[in-house]
């Protein structure tokens, strides 16, 4: 990280590593590029702040007027649901018959490489909340993709979608992981439901665009793989990949419903319900936090006027509380019912 960055810019650069809706995104790189010290030392930093704009504004975008526009759909997902999770693999592996199956999109399906050309979004409903799961076009060396890695920004994670019975499984797929750390982006096994995924960020790499999504490893087409478990272990010993992992097929359904509660337990969702003084609690609709979040990040998703304006809330839950006043530094648990006072 260069030398003489102001408590401005770090503060500009903080904002940016937390934002997750693309548009935030955006105002947070402009506000990184305003505050920049600009002197010889932040020249390669300011390059890449301004070509991340670029590309983030024409992303957000859609066709242009004029000259040789761009057209089609969204190239960046605006993040919906408890987490955004984000299907990446090799061409041809199932990606997408896995998204029509978990979330019943029309993406489509067909039995050659590179079928995939835009993202997808779909809901995959679990217990009473959704993932949303993106569907993405194949990572591959013979096919690049320039905005893919954009479209990874806004991921909480991944799930990588591989075919053991692809002859050149392991090679394609570390291509994929090339391609991926050209751009700066890992792929890790590590998933810390604990911790704020923007401060493990800051603490293990100084790189502000350096991108670290916690993976979860899907090797379909189950129903077609004699033996899939051996050959799993064989494909992990081959890579060395400590991802979690599921057999899964798209085609059967095998596998598929461990993935929810497994993405609840491991993202540490917590879903929060609130209520009105003197009504019952609105058990249709909760609020997803993460694991670690409070009374305030609740205010703060039902309205900003509320987090600003709150003064206590009376809580109800699992963890012995029954109505008792809070502060808004109160920790929620899963299930917990929120009245907010303001
Ligand atoms: N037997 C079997 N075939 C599958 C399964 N999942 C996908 N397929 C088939 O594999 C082929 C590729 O499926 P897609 O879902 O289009 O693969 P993709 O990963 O989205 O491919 P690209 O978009 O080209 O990267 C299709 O012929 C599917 O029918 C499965 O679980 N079992
Ligand atoms: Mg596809």
């Amino acid at each position: 990280m260069p030398a003489n960055l102001s408590p401005e810019y770090k503060a500009a650069e903080a904002a940016f590593r937390k934002a997750r809706d693309p548009r935030e995104r955006l105002d947070r790189l402009r506000e990184m590029l305003r505050t920049i010290p600009k002197h010889k030392g932040t020249d390669h930093l300011q390059a890449d702040i301004k070509h991340r704009i670029k590309e983030l504004s024409e992303e957000l975008e859609g066709p242009r007027k004029g000259g040789a526009a761009r057209s089609g759909p969204a190239l960046v997902v605006r993040p919906e649901g408890a987490a955004q999770v984000a299907l990446v693999g090799p061409p041809n592996s199932g990606k997408s018959a896995l998204h029509v199956k978990l979330t019943g999109s029309h993406a489509h399906v067909a039995p050659y490489p590179f079928t995939t050309r835009y993202p997808e979004p779909g809901m995959m409903p679990h217990a009473d909340i959704h993932f949303q799961l993106i569907d993405l076009p194949a990572i591959s060396p013979e096919h690049p993709v320039p905005w893919l890695v954009g479209a990874l920004q806004t991921a909480d994670a991944c799930m990588l979608v591989v075919d053991l019975g692809e002859p050149s499984c392991v090679e394609q797929v570390q291509a994929l992981h090339e391609a991926l750390r050209e751009k700066r982006v890992t792929l890790t096994s590590r998933w810390n439901a604990d911790a704020d995924p923007s401060s493990i960020a800051a603490e293990e790499d100084e790189d502000p665009f350096a991108l670290r999504l916690p993976t979860l490893l899907l090797a379909n087409k189950a129903d077609e793989i004699g033996n899939i478990d051996v050959e799993l272990d064989a494909f992990r010993e081959l890579t060395g990949f400590r991802y979690p992992a599921f057999c899964v097929s798209a085609t059967t359904g095998a596998g598929l419903g461990d993935i929810g509660p497994w993405l609840f337990r491991h993202l540490g969702i917590v879903r929060v319900y609130t209520k009105a003084p003197g009504h019952p609690p609105d058990k249709d609709r909760p609020f997803t936090l993460r694991r670690g979040q409070t009374v305030e990040h609740v205010a703060r998703l039902v309205h900003k006027d509320v987090a600003h304006s709150l003064r206590y809330a009376r809580v109800w839950g699992k963890s012995g509380f029954d109505g008792q006043q809070v502060g808004r530094e109160h920790l929620l648990a899963d299930g917990d019912v929120v009245e907010l006072h303001t």
